[in-house]
Formats: structure tokens, sequence, C-alpha cells
């Protein structure tokens, strides 16, 4: 069975957990579900970046240690992919033994490899980024990444030895155009990193000790990108006694990441596997941000909206349809009370709820619930409702073996607008007045719950919940991935079950 190792950023435990980080999460358990359906081994990794400077003040603020903090933070991300259902495989923390021991060993061997070396860095530190920025980088004198102020700071530290791989990794670029999506973010680390040329980085803190100890020198940390972006392979048993799952899952087939943190997983991240003599990753993906009306929405700026209101009131799967329909390829998308709202009551009501209770409605009026015959007396129209659902599935396809999800959402929804458009187009409620057309009705019928079986398929990686409801009501077990290639996989004869409103519209006024 082919493999497919998906990965989240390992976020950190410094605020709530909000929209923005339940988009990449859900995005990830998206992918892993449409992979396994597609027959794949897929294995999910999350986790928390649980070291680091910032992480300490926070934990001080709130009056407690940081591994008490950590370990509270820890058991909120738990409970809100439970919430969520991410499909995640395991919960890798910096803070795990199985981490730490593997970061303190690899530090030691990059150090005796002579690719770690020991200098004195200066420069302006941001101190929400946890980054040093040279002069030029600055904007406005501030940092560059969040606008805040930059504090000069010099300590004694140790570096790696980027320009030594450098050049690998430009030709790596160049062998693997597609390694980071979209190309446009690849264009913008090529071109304003790599080809300028890679400046060493500073791997070790003094300035603060909640981090991995440097084993040989331990009033140094390990500065926490080198500590954070190890746990896609501490995960896996890297170094450890059991390596299994490096060796079954190891290289990671899709990193994915918002655009913020990309520049380290495409530079720096890859030239440290090479250090280790590890292959690289197959892609990195990186994401644009949730944005509100006030711009970027993040932890440091406190202009959050969290997951957990809007799914209580609308519904885990109204959620993350939205933040998953709304969020372009590699673009930012706007969060808006008003563009929920729309998409809930036009999408998930009309469209798709309505559909589906019409249907069902339909096939208790004229047959006592009952899918009677298996399409006879084939129309032009029928044809085409085939055609155009064996087309969707193609779409959908491409877009989701590219990453495009959002656009693989609105493939299914045109379906799905189709089948809808095929009731208009049918008028079962005339034929229904004929009893010479009864064989007729039965097949408009069929064609409509298998219109909508097909559909249902393709969203169930999106919005799991609903599509059991949908399966349940059209009373169908057939529904595996590959049951769709064919239409006419809808066994007739079956009795559908009691129609029941998939979601409620919400009144605006
Ligand atoms: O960067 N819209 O952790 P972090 C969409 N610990 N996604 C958003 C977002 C927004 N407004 N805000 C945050 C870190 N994200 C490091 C990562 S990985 C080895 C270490 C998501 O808690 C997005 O995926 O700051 C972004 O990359 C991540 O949260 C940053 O999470």
């Amino acid at each position: 069975m082919q493999k497919f190792y998906i990965t989240t950023p390992i976020y950190y435990p410094s605020g709530k957990f909000h929209i923005g980080t339940a988009y990449t999460t859900a995005l990830a358990s998206t992918i892993k579900r449409y992979k396994k359906a597609r027959g794949f081994d897929a294995y999910m990794l999350t986790g928390m970046d649980e070291h680091g400077q910032k992480v300490q003040k926070v934990a001080e603020g709130r009056g407690k240690t940081p591994q008490e903090h950590v370990d509270e933070m820890a058991e909120e991300a738990k409970k809100i992919w439970s919430l969520m259902e991410i499909e995640y495989d395991d919960f890798i923390r910096t803070t795990d033994e199985r981490h730490t021991k593997v970061v303190e060993e690899i530090f030691d061997r990059l150090m005796e490899q002579g690719d770690i070396y020991k200098s004195e860095y200066e420069g302006w530190y941001c101190m929400p980024c946890e980054t040093y920025f040279t002069e030029t980088q600055l904007v406005d004198g501030k940092c560059p990444d969040c606008g805040r102020e930059v504090k000069k700071m010099k300590e004694e530290s140790y570096f790696f030895n980027m320009k030594k791989y450098a050049d690998r990794l430009i030709k790596f670029y160049n062998d693997n155009p597609e390694f980071i999506l979209p190309e446009s973010r690849k264009n913008e680390l090529f071109n304003n990193f790599l080809k300028p040329g890679l400046e060493d980085l500073c791997v070790s803190r003094t300035s603060f000790d909640w981090g991995v100890k440097v084993r040989k020198d331990p009033k140094h940390v390990v500065y926490v990108w080198l500590d954070a972006l190890t746990n896609y392979i501490t995960a896996l048993g890297y170094l450890s006694d059991d390596d299994s799952l490096m060796k079954k899952y190891w290289p990671a087939d899709l990193h994915i990441v918002g655009k913020d943190i990309i520049r380290f997983h495409g530079l720096y991240w890859p030239i440290f596997l090479m250090a280790l003599d590890l292959p690289l990753p197959k892609q990195i993906y990186a994401h644009g941000f949730i944005m509100m009306k006030d711009g970027k929405m993040s932890k440091s700026k406190g202009n959050v909206i969290c997951p957990e209101p809007l799914i209580e009131r609308y519904g885990l799967d109204a959620f993350k349809y939205f933040i998953l329909r709304e969020m372009s390829f590699g673009q930012d998308g706007t969060f808006t009370p008003e563009g929920f709202v729309e998409r809930f009551n036009f999408d998930l009501c009309n469209d798709l709820g309505n559909l589906l209770n019409r249907t069902i409605g339909m096939i208790n009026k004229y047959f006592g619930g009952e899918i009677t015959s298996y399409p006879t007396n084939i129309s032009d129209l029928d044809k085409e409702l085939e055609e155009f659902s064996k087309n969707s599935i193609k779409q959908v396809e491409e877009q989701f073996d590219t990453y495009h999800t959002s656009n693989a959402i609105i493939e299914t929804w045109n379906l799905v607008s189709r089948t809808n458009k095929y009731i208009d187009e049918t008028t079962p409620w005339i034929l229904a007045k004929d009893d010479s057309k009864k064989d007729r009705l039965a097949t408009v019928l069929y064609n409509l719950i298998e219109g909508i079986r097909i559909g249902t398929v393709l969203l169930r990686p999106f919005i799991p919940e609903t599509t059991e409801k949908i399966f349940k009501q059209i009373n169908t077990d057939n529904t595996s991935y590959d049951s769709v290639k064919e239409f006419g996989g809808y066994k007739s004869g079956t009795k559908v079950g009691t129609p029941e409103v998939l979601f409620k519209r919400i009144e605006t006024k």
C-alpha cells in the first residue's frame, strides 16, 4: 500500500487556539481522509512547540511553571482537535522525552560534523517572534513580521553553516520545481534568500533556559526552530530504539504550513535534513491567512476568533465547510460573520439541504419511500447528469491531488447544483400526475438519489459528520470512493430513511 505522511506545524502554546490554527489542522485532516479514501496508508502528525522565551513568559504571566502551562495547553489542543474530529495519528510535544533526547543527539552530531560552530551573535531581536533580524531586514526599524519594537542584542551563540549546503539546496529547487507550493512562494524563497546567499543561522540561545540544553555546553539551549522542525522525524522514532515508523513514512509527502513559516520549512529544514543525510520531504504547501476585517488574525495581535463558539452554535461541519471553502489555494481568505451566514444559508441549507430533502420527500410521496427500479429508458438528460458526475469526480481528484482543496469543494458543489437543476429539467411533480409516466418518474428519482450519493462520497473528506447523516437518510452503505466511479451504484429496491433537516437556516434579521 502506498504511504502518505502529512504534517501540520506544531503550534505554540502561547495563546488560545483560533480558527487559523484550526484551519491548518482541518485541512491536513481533510487531505488525510481523502488519501485514505483513495487507498493510501495515510499518517497524520500534529503537536505542540513548547519551548522558547515566549512560552516561558506566558507561563510566568499566568503564575505557572512552563511545564504546568504547556501541559494544560496540550490538553486544550487535544480537546479542540477532538471536538473538530481531527484524525491525527500522533501528537508530538517538544517537551516529550522521545523528542528532547533526539534533539540533543542531533545537535551533538551536527557539532561533531562541523556543521555547527560557536561564535557571537549580534542583531535585532523581536521577542514575540523569537527571531533575530539584520538591520536591512527591519521595516521602519521594526520587526518585519509583526511590526513591533525590536531590541539590539548580543550573545555567544552556536551557528549552523548554511552556506555549506546552499548550492545543494539551489540544485534541489531546480530539480524539484514543485517542492514548494504555490510556485509564487517558491520563487520568493529562491529570489529573496537563496540567490543572494543564505546567511548562517544562529541555532542556540543563552538568554533563557526553557528549551533543550546543548549537551556539551548546557548554558545554551537549542534555538526553537531547530528544536521544532525536527519534530517531524522524532515523532517517527528517528534515532530511537524503534524507528520502524521512520522507515515506513519518511520522507514526508506533505508538510502543511502557513505562509508565515514557509521560510523555515523551505530553507532551513531541508538543509538540516541534508546535514543528517536524510531524504527531503516531497512537498511543502504554504497556505494563506484567515484575515479579519482589521488584518491578520493572530494570537499575538489578540483579534482571534476561536472555533468552539462557532461549532457550538452552527455545528462542526458548517464551520469546517466555511473555512475549507473560503481559503483558496495559497491565498488569504476573509472571515466575516456575513460571509459565514451566506455560505451557510446558500450552500448548505439551500443547495445541499434542499436537494436531499426534496428528493427524499418525492420518493416518499410518489413511491412510498422506495426506489423501485433501476433506470430504464435513459434520456439525454439522464446521460448528461451521468457524464457531469463522472467529470466532477475527475475534477475533484485533479484539484485534491494538487491540494487545491477549495476547488475540490467547488467542483463537488457544481455536481450538487447540476443535480438540483436536473429536478427542474425533469419536473417530477408533473410526471407524477400521469400514471403512464410512472417508470420515467422512478428513473428520475433514481438518478437524483444516485447524484446525491456520489456528491456525498466526494464531500466526505470535508464534512464527514454530515455525509454520514446523508448516507443514513438515503439509506445506503455503498459509500466507498471507488463505488462512485460507475454511475448506478445505488441499490434499487432500497427504502429511504426519514427526511431530516441537515442545516437550519440562520435568520439574518
Ligand atoms: O509558527 N490564518 O506556531 P504558531 C491561517 N511553532 N493560519 C494561521 C493563522 C491565520 N490567521 N494564524 C496562524 C509556529 N495560522 C511554530 C511552528 S512548525 C515546526 C513550528 C496557522 O502557533 C498557520 O499554519 O504560531 C501558521 O503557520 C501556524 O498557525 C503558526 O502557528
